[in-house]
């Protein structure tokens, strides 16, 4: 396999290094030998306001830039708060995208979501489903604004030849997510309540919508050696799916977290809450076609990820 770029030497930026795949991205670039990983806190840059993120380029100079910064939420979080989901996002990528075009950045790479293909499209989900149907409606504000994100890139490539590539992972979890039963994504929701319903010895725990939504969960370890893959591998004007090919209904995730935790009580589901799209398995064969392989299973990523949430989180659950 022909390595198109290399990240040893190379001054890269993480934006977003605080967030669960921001940290992940910064731990598995260790072993790429970059000269240095650049990153910036909230209160040192607010990544929407385009002036400061020119001037915070020019004064840092990167080489490669991962956009992996986002306001990102579970289904609950993207269908209460529209606003903040385009416009936040938008705001960003103009000024990270274009702010990196401008100062010259060779390289940069840019993270979407799996919710950009539309509700209905296909399974498994190949990159040229996007833009052939309409977009599940709880989140087409983040999915819009990240198809916008994908556009940008592939603006500047065609029009100036940069070498912008956007990489589309699935839904992801692990270590450093966000555990907020309101606004987090469905496997650290689980696995709270699980928990809680451990600890209090509750008959029951409560999942929302029908339990029978299929989604594909990939551990964030995965995720990032799948994104340093593409920076490394892919240099396509078409975004890339960052997927495994196996995907569960949450009713089944559930008992398997269920089981991860301990926990032995009964499910319940609550219908009040949305299901979102019934299925989104990717399609991954451009990036397995360019070497590239998950390693870890879904129960191991859970077992692992649970170890996590004890040590972080449970004692002030
Ligand atoms: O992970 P999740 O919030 O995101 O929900 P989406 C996945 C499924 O799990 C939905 C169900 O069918 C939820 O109804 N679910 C069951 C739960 N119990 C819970 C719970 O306690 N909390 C949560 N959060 N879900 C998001 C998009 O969609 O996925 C974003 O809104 C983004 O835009 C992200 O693309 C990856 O997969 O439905």
């Amino acid at each position: 396999m022909q390595q198109l770029h290399t990240l040893a030497g190379k001054r890269v930026f993480v934006a977003g290094h605080r967030g669960m795949v921001g940290q992940a991205i910064v731990r598995a670039l260790g072993a790429e030998n970059p000269a240095e990983v650049l990153t910036a806190t909230r209160n040192e840059l607010d990544l929407r306001d385009r002036a400061a993120v020119k001037t915070w380029l020019a004064a840092h100079k990167p080489d490669v830039v991962f956009l992996a910064a986002a306001r990102v939420g579970g289904i609950l979080a993207n269908d209460t708060y529209p606003s903040e989901f385009l416009f936040d996002n938008l705001e960003l990528e103009t000024a990270v995208i274009r702010g990196a075009f401008e100062a010259d950045v060779e390289r940069l790479v840019f993270l979407g979501s799996s919710c950009i293909y539309p509700k209905m499209a296909p399974q498994p989900m190949a990159e040229d489903a996007l833009l052939t149907g309409p977009l599940e409606p709880t989140n087409e504000w983040y999915a819009i604004a990240k198809i916008a994100g994908i556009k940008m890139c592939q603006a500047l490539k065609r029009q100036y030849g940069a070498h912008y590539i956007s990489v589309m992972p699935t839904n992801l979890y692990g270590p450093g997510d966000n555990f907020d039963l309101a606004s987090s994504h469905v496997i650290p929701a689980l696995m709270r309540k699980a928990h809680d319903a451990k600890v209090a010895g509750a008959p029951q725990m409560v999942i929302w919508g029908s339990g029978q939504p299929r989604r594909e969960f990939m551990h964030v370890d995965d995720c990032a050696s799948g994104i340093l893959h593409a920076a490394r591998f892919y240099d396509g004007y078409e975004h890339i799916n960052i997927g495994l090919g196996t995907d569960v209904t949450i009713r089944e995730l559930a008992e398997l977290v269920m089981d991860v935790v301990g926990y032995t009580g009964a499910l319940v589901t609550d219908p009040t809450k949305p299901d979102g799209t019934p299925r989104k398995l990717m399609d991954g064969a451009r990036l397995k076609a360019l070497g590239w392989q998950h390693q870890i299973s879904l129960r191991e990523g859970l077992a692992s990820t649970y170890d996590w949430f004890v040590e972080h989180h449970a004692a002030t659950a």
